[in-house]
């Protein structure tokens, strides 16, 4: 399904180690304009696998953890449809044939305001997406989680309308910072971070970041998505992560940094969550507190 890379084999306290040494991670394959001159430390694989949002399983943070192992992730099909050359019902394998597995340390921001620094593996969605063939008339590309009550028990419960669905404008999925991960640590996703494959972008709040993802339409209207159906006030389609502008019932202002104690574990949260000198040209001209 894809080729093997030294991070499939390097354990994750060697993996730390490399990293550290890297200065701003021009080396190891990373595009050099995704490349920052700061060290992000991960999350431990403790943190990033047992503190999890997936209301599939429950909307307790430790409900995905010990719920996902019921999930069967494979095999696994991901329709593909809508505005694009190649649509079809893929084997997961097939679909990713052909592309090439990085890695991504982000800085990742719930809207609950906390956030983790995790080191994703995964292809860019821009080349998925090239892959596929887009065709001129689409604008938006939606998501759609897999529906499967019976090993997804919170899909039992009314809490949300599932499946769980998101989108992104077309510019947005094309940005060399999108990512659609399969991999954590090197090792493949764990169900309950979304195996077994799930969205990542990392400007934007954790929701828009779907998990456990088997249709991938392009569309010429903006998509319905999940939480904005559920209170369009509280989470705006676009969700770009913004300090300046709250949620209704909280500040945006700072985050908990998970992993950083009981006490003293906060910090500032960064317009598009510090990766501004990459996105901000997106929403030129945009009202960012309208379009939230
Ligand atoms: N299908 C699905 N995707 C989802 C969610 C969910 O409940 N269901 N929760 C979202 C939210 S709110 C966040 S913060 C992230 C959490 O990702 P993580 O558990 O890997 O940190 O997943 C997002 N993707
Ligand atoms: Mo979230």
């Amino acid at each position: 399904m894809k080729t093997l890379s030294w991070s499939d084999v390097t354990p994750e306290k060697l993996y730390l180690n490399r990293r550290q040494i890297m200065a701003g991670g021009l080396a190891l394959g990373l595009t050099p304009g995704l490349a920052r001159a700061e060290e992000l430390t991960p999350n431990t694989w403790e943190e990033i696998t047992g503190y999890n949002n997936y209301y599939e399983f429950g909307t307790g943070k430790e409900d995905p953890a010990a719920n996902a192992s019921m999930l069967t992730t494979q095999p696994w099909t991901v329709k593909v449809d809508g505005l694009v050359d190649k649509p079809g019902d893929y084997d997961l394998g097939e679909l990713l044939t052909g592309l090439t597995v990085e890695e991504r340390i982000y800085r990742f921001r719930c809207v609950e305001a906390w956030s983790m620094v995790i080191p994703w593996n995964g292809v860019p969605l821009a080349a998925l997406l090239g892959k596929l063939g887009v065709q001129p008339g689409a604008k938006y590309v939606a998501f759609e989680t897999l529906v499967r009550p019976e090993e997804m028990p919170g899909q039992k419960m009314g809490i949300l309308d599932w499946p769980y669905r998101e989108g992104l404008r077309l510019d947005e999925a094309m940005h060399p910072l999108t990512l659609m991960a399969t991999g954590l640590y090197g090792k493949p996703l764990p169900n309950q971070n979304g195996a077994p494959i799930r969205l990542v972008v990392p400007w934007k709040y954790g929701f828009k970041s779907i998990k456990a993802i088997v249709r991938i339409s392009l569309v010429d209207q903006m998509p319905q998505t999940t939480w904005n159906m559920m209170a369009a006030n509280e989470y705006g389609f676009y969700a770009n992560v913004n300090p300046t502008v709250d949620h209704p019932r909280w500040s945006q202002a700072s985050e908990r940094v998970i992993g950083a104690g009981l006490f003293g574990g906060r910090q500032d949260t960064l317009m598009f969550n510090g990766y501004g000198d990459q996105v901000a040209s997106l929403y030129a001209g945009m009202d960012l507190a309208e379009n939230y």
